[in-house]
């Protein structure tokens, strides 16, 4: 099973909308590993953030990723990671397709709520830049066997 990195972005926060992202996870089947409530310090922004060091959109990038709390989780799944990102949506929510999160809930790429990794290597690097270990919780999901074939029906 596929861990990834999601974040609910200050301006999610602001409007109200992390019941709504979050239920559309839980509805999906994903299982929530963690979830943190933080204001993020620039330092680790901008280390979250640090393959765009350097673009013109960084400095504004960081005011706005710093500028309240924010929602920081991970999730499980099966190819949690790209299907993922297909929930999200476009980075600029003007080419989001509606039923998207950015393409439902967003207009600018520069406050498009929602984060989450690209890449299995950016999943594990993410998680380990907000969580510790025994953050991340391990347990028996109730649903298992109505989500997943391989898992054993009961008789
Ligand atoms: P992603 O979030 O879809 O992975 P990236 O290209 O990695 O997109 O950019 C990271 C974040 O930086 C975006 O989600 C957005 O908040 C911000 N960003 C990227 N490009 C721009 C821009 O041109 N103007 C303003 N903000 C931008
Ligand atoms: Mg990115």
């Amino acid at each position: 099973m596929e861990r990834t990195f999601v974040m609910l972005k200050p301006d999610a926060v602001q409007r109200g909308l992390m019941g709504q992202i979050v239920a559309r996870l839980e509805a999906k089947g994903f299982r929530p590993v963690a979830m943190k409530f933080m204001r993020i310090p620039r330092e680790l922004a901008e280390r979250h953030y640090g393959e765009h060091k350097g673009k013109g959109f960084f400095p504004g990038l960081i005011s706005y990723m710093t500028s309240g709390p924010v929602l920081v989780m991970v999730w499980e799944g099966d190819n949690i990671i790209s299907v993922m990102r297909g929930m999200m949506g476009k980075t600029n929510p003007v080419e989001a397709a509606p039923g998207t999160i950015r393409g439902d809930f967003a207009q600018q790429t520069g406050r498009n709520i929602i984060h989450g990794s690209d890449s299995p290597e950016s999943a594990k690097r993410e998680i380990e830049l907000f969580f510790n270990d025994y953050e991340l919780l391990s347990y028996e999901a109730c649903n298992k066997v109505w989500m997943f074939e391989q898992a054993q029906t009961p008789s």
